[in-house]
C-alpha cells in the first residue's frame, strides 16, 4: 500500500526496518540516531525522529564526536550494527568531516545525514551556504566525497528508493564499508511523496562469508608447507569476522606464531603459545625479530599500514613472500601477495583442514618459545617498575592490566598511549582492546568510549586519554551523564604531547612546541597547570586525582563501584617513555638545517631509509 510521507519520515521508517545477519544471528542494524539540530534538519529529520519514539534520538555536544561514537559503537559490534548521525547544514555538517574520515579509514560503517542547501535554489544563498560562481550544484557537503564510501545528494523524495538500498549495500559490505553520506537538502527533507509500502518492510542484509579461489588456496597450502619461518599477522579483519577461535586453532595446530596489528590486537589471548604480540613500529621484540627473518608472512585481515610494516622495513629476509587473506581485493594484493580474497573465518578453516599434518620445525618452535618468554620478562620488568610520582606510563598500564577484569574494555586513540598499550597490554578477551589507530584521532577517546559502552552495556569501559586529547574533546562527558551511561575515564596528565615531543627530539628539534607552557618567548615558560578533575566535575562526572601507585589502584577500585561516569586524573612523567623494540618509522628529516642535532638526525635517517623494501611477485606466480 502506498504511504504518503515526507522524505525524512520515509528515511527513518526505512532505517528502522534494516537488519544484519551473520551466521544466522540477526540484529537491527541501526541502534538509533545521534544529532544536533539546526535549520537544516530540525523540521525535516528532526520532525521525523520526533514521530518515531521507537527509534531513539540522542543529543550530543559536538558533531565530530557523535561520528566517533557511531564508529566506536560499530567497531564494538563487529560492524553488524551502527548509529545514524544527523546535522544541520554548514558548520554542523563539516564538523563531521574528521569523524567520517576516521570511520572510512578504519573500515567502520557510519550513516551520516548532513542537511544541505535548498534543492529549489530560489532563496539562495541561505544562511551558512557556500557559494560558487561556476556552479549552483555545490555545497560544503561535497567535502565528504573523498572520505566516504558512498555519497549521494537527495534532491527529490523518490531518489531515496534507490539511494537507501545502495547505502545499505555499502554499509554492510565487509570489503567496502565506511562512512556513507546522504546529503539532504533542507526543502527536500520536508517534501511529501507517495512511497510504496514494500519499501518499509523488514529487510535482512546477510553478511557473506566468501571463500577464496580453490586454485590459489592450493598454492597457498604449498607455500605454507615449504616455509621454514612463517609468521601470521592478524589484523582487524580477524576480529570482525569472528575468526579468533579459528586463528587460535590454526596457530596451535601448525605452530605458526601470530603477531597482531593495533586493530587485530586481542585476536589471540596473550597466553596462547603462538602469541608474540604487537608487530611493527610499536611492536614487541619477539614479533619484530620473527618478522625480520620470516620467509613467509600470512596476513589475515590486515591493510599493512606503515605502523604494521615498520615503514616496510620489518621484513628483511631476501626471499620473503606474502599470502594475504582479506575480503578486500585492495588489501589482498598488497606486497605482491598470493591473494586469498575471502572471509577470514572460512579461509582459516580451509587452510587448517588442508594443513592437518603440518607443523613448523622443532628449531623454529623453540625459537618462538624463547622470544615469547624474553618478551614476557620485559613486560614484567616494565609493569614492576615503581618510579613515581609522577608515575611512568608503563606503571599505569601495568596496574590497569592487573586491576581490570578480562572482559573490561580499554579505549584509546592517540598520543603515546596507543604505542605503549600495543606493546604492553596483555589481552584476555577479543573485544577488550579497542584502539582507533587507523586515523589516530585525538578526541576519539571519550566519544568513542561512549559508543563502546552503548554497544555492550554489560562491560565496564575504561577510556585512557592523554591531557592533549582530553582538551580536544571532553564535552561528551555531558552526553554520557545525560544518558545515564557510565564510563570510566583515566586522564594521563603529562602536561603536553609526550609522543610528538619524543618524535621531535628524535628529529633533532628538541621537543619544540610540544609542551603546555606559558609562551614567554617560545613556549618555554612555566608549565600551565590545568585542573582536569575540576573540569570533569563541572561537566557532571565524579572526579578524583591520583598521584601514587596505591592512590591510583584505590581510585580504579572506587570507579568500578560508581554508577556515574567518573574521571581519574593521574600525573605521568613526560620523559619516562617506553622504548621502541627494534623498529623504524619513516618520518623524513629536514635535508638542510643549521642545527647540528637536525643534521645528525638527517644522517641517521639517510642511513636507515635504504632498509625500506619493495616486494615483487615470485616466479611461482607468473
Ligand atoms: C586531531 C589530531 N591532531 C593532531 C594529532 C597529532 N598528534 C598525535 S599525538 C599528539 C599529542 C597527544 O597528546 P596527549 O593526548 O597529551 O598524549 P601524549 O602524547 O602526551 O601521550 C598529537 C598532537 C592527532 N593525532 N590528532
Ligand atoms: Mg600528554
Amino acid at each position: 500500500m502506498v504511504q504518503k510521507l515526507t522524505t525524512a519520515q520515509a528515511i527513518i521508517r526505512f532505517l528502522k526496518a534494516q537488519h544484519t545477519s551473520l551466521d544466522g544471528k540477526e540484529q537491527p542494524f541501526f541502534g538509533g540516531c545521534f544529532g544536533i539540530f539546526g535549520h537544516g534538519n530540525v523540521a525535516g529529520i528532526g520532525q521525523a525522529l520526533q514521530e518515531s519514539a521507537d527509534f531513539p534520538y540522542y543529543l550530543c555536544r559536538n558533531e565530530q564526536a557523535m561520528v566517533h561514537t557511531a564508529a566506536g559503537f560499530a567497531k564494538a559490534s563487529n560492524r553488524l550494527r551502527t548509529l545514524v548521525c544527523t546535522t544541520s547544514i554548514g558548520p554542523g555538517a563539516t564538523n563531521m568531516l574528521t569523524g567520517a574520515a576516521g570511520a572510512t579509514i578504519n573500515r567502520l560503517p557510519v550513516l551520516l545525514l548532513p542537511g544541505d542547501i535548498f534543492a529549489r535554489r530560489n532563496v539562495a544563498p541561505v544562511l551558512q551556504q557556500l557559494e560558487s560562481s561556476s556552479t549552483q550544484d555545490i555545497s560544503v557537503n561535497d567535502c565528504f566525497r573523498p572520505i566516504s564510501r558512498y555519497w549521494d545528494r537527495i534532491y527529490r523524495p523518490e531518489q531515496i528508493l534507490t539511494a537507501l538500498p545502495q547505502a545499505m549495500r555499502v554499509l554492510t559490505s565487509p570489503a567496502e564499508t565506511g562512512a556513507v553520506i546522504l546529503a539532504l537538502p533542507q526543502d527536500a527533507q520536508a517534501q511529501a511523496f507517495d512511497f510504496p509500502g514494500e519499501f518499509f518492510e523488514h529487510r535482512t542484509w546477510t553478511v557473506p562469508r566468501c571463500r577464496p579461489d580453490a586454485v590459489l588456496l592450493g598454492e597457498a597450502v604449498r607455500w605454507i608447507r615449504s616455509a621454514t619461518h612463517p609468521l601470521i599477522i592478524a589484523g582487524g579483519g580477524v576480529i570482525y569476522s569472528e575468526a579468533t577461535d579459528a586463528l587460535a586453532h590454526f596457530a596451535a595446530q601448525t605452530g605458526i606464531a601470530v603477531a597482531e596489528t593495533q586493530a587485530g590486537k586481542g585476536s589471540l589471548c596473550f597466553e596462547h603459545k603462538q602469541s608474540v604480540g604487537a608487530i611493527g613500529v610499536t611492536g614487541t621484540l619477539a614479533a619484530n625479530h620473527l618478522a625480520r627473518n620470516a620467509d613467509l608472512i600470512i596476513g589475515v585481515g590486515t591493510r599493512y599500514s606503515d605502523f604494521t610494516t615498520a615503514s616496510v622495513t620489518a621484513f628483511q629476509n631476501p626471499s620473503v613472500r606474502f599470502i594475504n587473506v582479506n575480503v578486500a581485493e585492495v588489501d589482498a594484493a598488497k606486497h605482491a601477495a598470493l591473494p586469498l580474497v575471502g572471509d577470514a573465518l572460512v579461509t582459516l578453516q580451509e587452510l587448517t583442514e588442508h594443513l592437518a599434518s603440518h607443523q613448523v620445525s622443532c628449531e623454529y618452535a623453540s625459537e618462538i618459545a624463547r622470544v615469547r618468554s624474553e618478551w614476557n620478562a620485559e613486560v614484567d620488568r616494565i609493569y614492576g617498575r615503581r618510579v613515581g610520582p609522577p608515575l611512568s606510563q608503563g606503571e599505569v598500564i601495568g596496574l590497569l592490566n592487573c586491576a581490570l577484569a578480562p572482559k573490561d574494555v580499554i579505549v584509546c586513540a592517540a598520543g603515546s598511549l596507543p604505542g605503549d598499550l600495543h606493546k604492553l597490554w596483555r589481552p584476555r578477551d577479543v573485544k577488550a582492546y579497542h584502539l582507533e589507530y587507523g586515523y589516530s584521532c585525538m578526541g576519539y577517546e571519550i566519544a568513542g568510549g561512549l559508543g563502546v559502552k552503548m554497544a555492550d552495556p554489560s562491560r565496564e569501559v575504561y577510556v585512557l586519554v592523554g591531557d592533549g586529547s582530553y582538551l580536544m574533546m571532553a564535552q561528551e562527558i555531558v552526553t554520557a551523564v545525560q544518558e545515564h551511561i557510565k564510563i570510566n575515564i583515566i586522564v594521563l596528565d603529562n602536561h603536553g604531547f609526550s609522543s610528538i615531543g619524543g618524535l621531535s627530539r628524535a628529529c633533532g628539534s628538541d621537543g619544540f612546541g610540544t609542551e603546555y607552557r606559558y609562551h614567554n618567548g617560545g613556549l618555554k615558560g612555566e608549565p600551565i597547570t590545568v585542573d582536569f578533575a575540576a573540569n570533569a566535575q563541572s561537566l557532571g562526572a565524579c572526579a578524583t586525582r591520583a598521584k601514587t601507585y596505591h592512590e591510583l589502584a584505590a581510585a580504579i577500585e572506587a570507579a568500578r563501584k560508581q554508577t556515574r561516569t567518573s574521571v581519574i586524573v593521574v600525573e605521568t612523567d613526560y620523559h619516562d617513555r617506553i622504548p621502541a623494540y627494534d623498529s623504524w618509522w619513516d618520518v623524513p628529516i629536514a635535508e638542510v638545517s643549521e642545527s647540528r642535532s637536525v643534521q645528525q638526525a638527517s644522517r641517521t635517517y639517510q642511513e636507515a631509509k635504504p632498509r625500506e623494501r619493495f616486494f615483487w611477485p615470485m616466479p611461482q606466480q607468473k
